[in-house]
């Protein structure tokens, strides 16, 4: 890996939000796109976070951390990714499932959702299904996006869809995360499933015209 981005990724594992914004400000300004430096270095380094935890090299503290890095880095990224003066292709609401913390992935999903033109209203983690709801109703909003991260909380997706479903709500709803496939979002009857933040954008505009 290049210097530049191994640093990032150093620091993203090791939790250096002290330096984090630094580095990413060198790797932007030594040209690496933010595509490059999200991917090669910054993703990358939350996997490697992912795989100390299973070794039991890492606990929730260091997750916690690591992920604190991550979001200032990405704080940095995010006027590079998001265009401006874009007329709104639709409005969304996102959240994380109820029961679920982690945000890191659909916070990326809203900010490449804002960079494509919509209006993102993230509602944050556990999120209920009338939160879902009631909020979508109040924007009128053309699309709901439901992320998960844990096996346990997909099950809450589910709940939250057949909810949405109930109270026939006018929304589209897309789904993903990490144990997220497309043939569990076809089970719980949702609209679409991308696998990644910029796969997101398109099912986005596929789904709101
Ligand atoms: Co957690 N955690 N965690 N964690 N954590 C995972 C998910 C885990 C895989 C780690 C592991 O064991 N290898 C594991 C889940 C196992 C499972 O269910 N099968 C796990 C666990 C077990 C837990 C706890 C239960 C640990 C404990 O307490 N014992 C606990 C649960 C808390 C809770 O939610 N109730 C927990 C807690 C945490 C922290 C709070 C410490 C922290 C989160 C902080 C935060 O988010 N602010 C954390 C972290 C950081 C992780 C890992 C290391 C990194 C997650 C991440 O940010 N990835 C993770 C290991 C891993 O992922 N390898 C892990 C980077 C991010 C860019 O990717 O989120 O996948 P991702 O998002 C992608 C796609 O999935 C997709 O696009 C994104 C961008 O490309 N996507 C969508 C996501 N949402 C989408 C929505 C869409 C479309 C696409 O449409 C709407």
């Amino acid at each position: 890996m290049e210097p530049e981005l191994q640093t990032i990724f150093d620091q993203i594992v090791s939790g250096d939000i002290k330096n984090i914004q630094a580095s990413m400000q060198s790797a932007l300004e030594a040209k690496f796109t933010p595509d490059t430096i999200l991917n090669k270095a910054m993703k990358a380094a939350m996997e490697e976070v992912g795989r100390r935890f299973e070794r039991s090299e890492f606990f929730v503290p260091e997750m916690l951390i690591a992920a604190n890095a991550m979001q200032q880095g990405l704080a940095i990224l995010k006027p590079h990714m998001v265009e401006v003066g874009l007329k709104p292709v639709g409005k969304v609401v996102i959240g994380t499932v109820k029961g679920d913390l982690h945000d890191i992935g659909k916070n990326l999903v809203a900010m490449m959702l804002e960079g494509g033109g919509f209006e993102v209203l993230d509602l944050g983690t556990d999120v209920s299904p009338e939160a879902f709801f009631e909020t979508a109703q109040a924007i009128n909003a053309d699309l709901i996006g439901l992320s998960a991260l844990l096996t346990t909380t997909m099950e809450n997706m589910r709940t939250t869809v057949a909810y949405l479903r109930e109270q026939n709500c006018a929304a589209r709803i897309m789904v993903g995360g990490a144990p997220v496939t497309q043939n569990f979002a076809t089970d719980i009857g949702a609209d679409g499933y991308a696998t990644d933040a910029s796969r997101s954008v398109a099912l986005a505009k596929k789904l709101s015209v």
